[in-house]
């Protein structure tokens, strides 16, 4: 159990302490550097700092901790992927998160609630099988349910058979969950800022100094960082650091829209998902439906909200739903995806030693990130990928080795 709210309840001293410590001037030299104070860099951080005793660690922040695509996504959490890369990678994350509060000693509000990936024709039926196969090899819990089953575990959902798009079954995904997305980037800032490490805001990384081929230090905003190592994980800049860097990503940043509705009474526990309808939707802790449809058409490296975004997932959430007609919308925002060829991610090494990616999380970053923070920390103490994250490394795409995830995706491309 978190204890960190009953320690405050019980507290005399009140406002509760800074949950960052402030940071000072940049030191000028760091044994790591972590460019991106999203989840993922922050995660990095803290697993360094805990399990690796590597705490003369900085994170660089452009703007400030959780306001990129960490507090922009909608906070899904899964691991029945197509892949067995992709569902062992995302199995060790699932299973990260259940004790994340307990970890950090931080409610980040995870919620399990069963998640329904819904099929509506024969091909997708299929491909669900496939996924539910896969998934139980790898003893992660996914099965199939058709139409008669899933009518008395999402009675919600508009089953009839004369819609455009009839629903025929789903995959069922027991430990499919939502959590707080800004608190897990502030559950691990915390944490990681508790053991040592310095947290920048506002700093923008303007450069990367290498000589022979090898690291030296970042330039910033606020001056130059002599550095034994760093790793970017900066979606939505991810190609822009790595041409910095010297190198390319075979990436595409494309807009991800999302919204939620007003607050309304619980009445919708499941996360419910249709790639071909382009909608996910799920019922927050506050009772905001969270609503997310298919990437904008095209590549753009803004987070602007677009009303045909808005009109397109709403006509389709009407089809699921149809009795929220007239439910009002109160926010919407755009977070920005870093599409790969194969839709997973990049990680690992890259041409330049001792600096490491981690990038190409498309649309489907939030979910990894206790994963990612352990398994990239443990490849920067070490110098060694873990083979959970070995499949993904950066040199797969010249070798022919691609983990083609597209299958699992939840959102329309
Ligand atoms: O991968 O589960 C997912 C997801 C949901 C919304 C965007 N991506």
């Amino acid at each position: 159990m978190p204890f960190g709210l009953l320690k405050y309840g019980l507290s005399r001293t009140y406002p509760a302490k800074r949950h960052f410590a402030p940071a000072g001037a940049l030191k000028p030299s760091y044994d790591v550097v972590i460019i991106g104070g999203g989840g993922h860099g922050l995660a990095i951080a803290y697993y360094l700092a805990k399990y690796h005793g590597v705490t003369n660690v900085a994170v660089i922040e452009k703007g400030y901790i959780g306001g990129g695509n960490t507090g922009r996504n909608t906070a899904i959490i899964r691991s029945n992927y197509l892949t067995p890369e992709g569902v062992r990678f995302y199995d060790e994350s699932v299973r990260l998160f259940q004790q994340l509060s307990q970890e950090l000693d931080y409610n980040i509000l995870y919620s399990e609630r069963g998640h329904f990936t819904l099929a509506h024709t024969d091909a997708a039926l299929r491909t669900m099988r496939w996924r539910a196969e896969v998934n139980k090899h790898l003893g992660v819990e996914s099965e199939l349910v058709l139409r008669d089953e899933l009518a008395k575990m999402v009675p919600q959902l508009d089953l009839s058979e004369d819609v455009r798009y009839p629903i025929l079954g789903a995959l069922y995904h027991a430990p499919g969950a939502i959590a707080r997305h800004d608190a897990v980037a502030w559950g691990y800032g915390g944490a990681a800022s508790r053991l040592g490490v310095d947290i920048h805001q506002q700093t923008t990384v303007t450069g990367i100094v290498a000589e022979g081929g090898r690291l030296t230090g970042v330039v910033t905003d606020r001056g130059a960082i002599k550095c034994g190592k760093a790793v970017q994980a900066v979606a939505g800049d991810s190609s822009v650091l790595a041409a910095m860097a010297g190198f390319k990503l075979p990436i595409r940043t494309i807009p991800l829209q999302a919204c939620v509705s007003q607050p309304l009474k619980p009445f919708l526990d499941a996360i419910v998902v249709s790639g071909s309808l382009h909608v996910y939707v799920s019922q927050s802790s506050r009772g905001e439906l969270v609503m997310g449809g298919a990437t904008d058409p095209y590549p753009l490296y803004s987070t602007r909200s677009s009303l045909e975004f808005k009109e397109g997932l709403i006509a389709h959430v009407l089809e699921l739903f149809p009795f929220l007609a007239e439910v009002k919308l109160l926010r919407q925002w755009a977070g920005m995806a870093d599409m790969t060829p194969d839709f997973s991610p990049v990680m690992g090494l890259t041409p330049l030693e001792n600096y490491y990616v981690d990038a190409g999380w498309g649309t489907w970053g939030f979910k990894a990130t206790p994963v990612v923070g352990k398994r990239m920390a443990e490849l920067i103490a070490t110098g060694e990928a873990p083979d959970l994250i070995a499949p993904f490394r950066l040199s797969r795409f010249e070798e022919f080795r691609l983990v083609g995830e597209k299958g699992a995706a939840s959102v329309g491309h």
